[in-house]
């Protein structure tokens, strides 16, 4: 019998319910879920921090920073922007 993968309908499921707490859940961090309202990020999290879960998420991968409107990323995109002309 054929199964959906399980990651694929649990964000669709839960991601009402984490988005926002404070913790980064890899599940939402995606534009879908608002990047899990903003736990991933420094900038954006309630706690100022992010907190994974579980606490072995990679922050560079699953539990990265996304979220295009964070601090982190804005910064990212000064830093290649080309030098004022004189
Ligand atoms: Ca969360």
């Amino acid at each position: 019998m054929w199964h959906p993968p399980p990651r694929a309908i649990y964000c669709f499921q839960d991601c009402e319910l984490w988005v926002g707490d404070g913790y980064c859940d890899p599940v939402n961090n995606n534009a879908y879920c608002h990047y899990d309202g903003g736990d991933c990020c420094v900038s954006t999290s309630a706690f100022k921090q992010v907190i994974t879960v579980p606490a072995s998420c990679d922050r560079k991968k699953e539990c990265a920073c996304r979220d295009p409107s964070a601090k982190e990323n804005a910064q990212k995109r000064w830093a290649t922007r080309p030098p004022l002309p004189p």
